[in-house]
């Protein structure tokens, strides 16, 4: 069955949407294969179908899923007999839990620290619309958001401190195997990776150690497009 992954794209095949990074490790889980279909900001028209204006969107044959939440559970109502992103609805609950706490901690918090780099690996094309729309969002300049990284690195730190202590007595979220728990999470720091030359996070680091063990996973896919080696 044909199947497309609509997927946010910087210039030189910089993917670095955190929720397209949880679907494509959802994906990989799950042992299935998907053609990626690479589109920028000002892509929309690629996803009106789709009736979202963000990615990722997930087309397979005549299903269309938009938000990564949603092609999660879609994924796993429809192939239960291929391995469990959840572990069952206890593991769906609480995964839940953490989907929403990185989305409104701790993407804000990497957003803040990275969010110069990201604008300087966007497709020209989307220039304009970027600078506009999140200077709006942030009441400020994409300077004045440069210009207070080292502040914002400092707060992210604080922010990484419960899955730093979390790492230090297990090696996944998921407990013994990796799980969507660990894919939310690796979203997250997979888009500094690839758009942002400073380290987020830094060796002798549990969150390090154990983004190493993510970047290993599926034969290496977090490796699979460009980005940042650190
Ligand atoms: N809740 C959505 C959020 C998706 C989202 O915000 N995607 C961003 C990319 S990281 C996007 O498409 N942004 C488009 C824009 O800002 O114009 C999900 O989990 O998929």
């Amino acid at each position: 069955m044909k199947r497309t992954l609509y997927e946010l794209t910087g210039k030189d095949d910089r993917r670095f949407s955190p929720y397209c990074w949880r679907t494509r490790m959802a994906l990989a889980h799950k042992g299935i294969s998907v053609d990626y279909e690479a589109c920028c900001f000002t892509e929309k028209d690629k996803i009106a179908f789709s009736g979202s204006e963000k990615y990722p969107v997930l087309v397979e044959g005549d299903e269309i899923v938009a938000d990564s939440w949603k092609i999660a559970c879609y994924l796993e109502d429809t192939y239960p007999d291929k391995p469990s992103l959840f572990g069952g609805d206890g593991g769906r609950h609480m995964a839940y839990f953490l989907n929403t706490w990185t989305d409104t901690q701790l993407h804000p918090a990497i957003l803040r620290t990275i969010i110069w780099d990201v604008f300087q690996h966007i497709n020209d094309a989307d220039i304009e619309y970027f600078r506009a729309d999140r200077e709006a969002r942030f009441k400020q300049t994409l300077e004045a958001l440069r210009d207070e990284q080292e502040s914002r690195a400092e707060e992210l730190e604080k922010t990484l401190l419960p899955l730093r202590l979390v790492l230090k007595k297990q090696a996944w979220f998921g407990g013994n195997a990796p799980s969507y728990d660990d894919y939310i999470v690796f979203g997250a720091l997979q888009w500094p990776r690839s758009v942002s030359p400073f380290p987020v996070v830094k060796p002798d680091d549990s969150v390090y150690e154990w983004r190493s063990r993510m970047i290993g996973l599926f034969d290496n896919l977090a490796d699979s497009t460009t980005h940042y080696d650190y």
